[in-house]
């Protein structure tokens, strides 16, 4: 059986744990990156809070403490057409997991520049991989990481599906239900490349028959797994900064160093959310259960719980004693939604969910406090605003707007 799998991004935030969860289950884990996001935090003049080491350490020490191999490419997947061709031509793996992408937000709104490569780099990436496949003429199955934002965070008012939306068309001659691809409804440059990317896979598994399993996922907290616990050099990296920085960590992380939590606006806005080592186990179960030959597109929504920020700060403050602090939203989002998601494919398939009452906030916590020596604070405070005339809050208040009025 072939168990060669190409992990793209497999040096990031999800991609790392990834390639070790799949490495020791026995897959061949190449990792192809082109270290961007080590470059980015050059240019931002940031870092993880945790140590991470070289991608060739990192890869040397899960060998000695695993017996495993895994090889790295370094190869810049929107750019480099023909070395991608190459190397899936060489390779000719099971499957590949796609995570090389731009994915922060706000990274993506923060100038022309910024939004600019990240449409580049994003779907251009998604584009080649796609167009190599067809190329090539070889039969992956190609395990994309999306987003829950692609489905827009309005209130639906229902369960959001896992993709394929049933609706009704009404003409003269009368009306007919088709399913459609859930009405796309980006909240950044950053999800828009994502919506972009879900059209892309409709069209090559509609002419070419590609097999392609787009995933949904939430945003993701936590930070080590079993596999990064078994040596401090396999360390995951935790971002804490005001532009990749996801909300969960970055209240852990805020409470573990003393500085108030960030809530945005009222703190209303309801997400989806995942632990990283859910992330690892739900790409495990998408790579062994791939669509069939002719199948459409496979849409998983790879979320657990939904919560409201609010919810969230209020859960970290408890624990911790932290200050809840709320700013002026340097997002153009709703204030308040609701939302509910559904996730039956995963659980039907033996996803067993982390929830954030599994005691792995503290974890959190703990590697918070461990590494705040590292923690650069002037870098805490979201700068990059959706549009110009919204002004940057780097102090806060005590209630949120709506409150103070009442
Ligand atoms: P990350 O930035 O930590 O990792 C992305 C990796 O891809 C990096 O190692 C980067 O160097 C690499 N990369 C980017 N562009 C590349 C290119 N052109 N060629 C080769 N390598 C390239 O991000 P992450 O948090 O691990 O997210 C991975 C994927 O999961 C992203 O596509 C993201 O949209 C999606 N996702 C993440 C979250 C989250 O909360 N982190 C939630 C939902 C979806
Ligand atoms: N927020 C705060 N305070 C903060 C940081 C964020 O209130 O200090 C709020 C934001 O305004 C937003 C929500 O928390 O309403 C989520 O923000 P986030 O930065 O945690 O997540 P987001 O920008 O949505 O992006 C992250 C990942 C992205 C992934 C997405 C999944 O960076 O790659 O696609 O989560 S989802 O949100 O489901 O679309």
């Amino acid at each position: 059986m072939n168990k060669k799998i190409i992990v793209m991004g497999g040096d990031g935030f999800c991609g790392w744990p990834t390639s070790l969860g799949l490495s020791s289950e026995g897959y061949d884990v190449i990792i192809a990156d082109n270290l961007s996001r080590r470059k980015i935090d050059v240019d931002l003049e940031c870092d993880s809070l945790t140590p991470i080491t070289p991608i060739s350490k990192r890869i040397e020490t899960w060998r000695k403490v695993s017996g495993k191999k895994i090889t790295f490419i370094n190869i810049d997947i929107a750019q480099q057409y023909s070395k991608l061709c190459s190397l899936l031509q060489e390779l000719r793996p099971a499957a590949i997991v796609h995570f090389a992408e731009q994915r922060s937000a706000p990274y993506s709104m923060k100038s022309s520049f910024h939004k600019r490569y990240t449409v580049d780099n994003n779907i251009n990436a998604t584009h080649n991989i796609l167009c190599s496949l067809v190329e090539t003429g070889i039969a992956t199955h190609l395990v994309h990481l999306g987003t829950m934002g692609v489905y827009g965070y309005g209130t639906a008012g229902m369960e959001i599906p896992e993709g394929y939306l049933t609706v009704k068309i009404e003409g003269k001659s009368g009306s007919k239900e088709i399913e459609i691809l859930y009405p796309a409804n980006p909240g950044s440059v950053y999800h828009m490349t994502k919506t972009q990317d879900a059209l892309m896979f409709y069209y090559y598994n509609k002419n070419d028959q590609l097999k392609i399993t787009d995933l949904h996922q939430g945003i993701v907290w936590g930070t080590n797994t079993p596999a990064t616990l078994k040596h401090v050099d396999l360390i995951n990296r935790f971002d804490y900064d005001g532009d990749y920085g996801t909300v969960l960590n970055r209240f852990l992380m805020q409470a573990a160093i003393g500085h108030p939590l960030t809530v945005h606006g009222t703190g209303g806005q309801t997400r989806a959310f995942i632990h990283i080592q859910d992330t690892v186990n739900c790409i495990k179960i998408a790579i062994e259960n791939p669509p069939g030959q002719d199948d459409r597109v496979q849409i998983f929504n790879q979320a657990t719980e939904t919560h409201t920020i609010r919810t969230l700060a209020e859960k970290v403050a408890q624990i911790t004693g932290a200050e809840i602090r709320y700013y002026n939203n340097p997002r153009k989002e709703d204030a308040e939604n609701t939302l509910r998601v559904a996730n039956d494919k995963f659980l039907s398939l033996g996803l067993n969910p982390i929830t954030l009452d599994d005691g792995l906030l503290s974890e959190v916590i703990d590697i918070s406090r461990k590494y705040s020596g590292r923690c650069d604070r002037s870098k805490i405070i979201c700068t990059s605003t959706w549009t110009k005339d919204i002004a940057c809050d780097f102090k806060g208040k005590e209630q949120p707007a709506c409150t103070q009025a009442k």
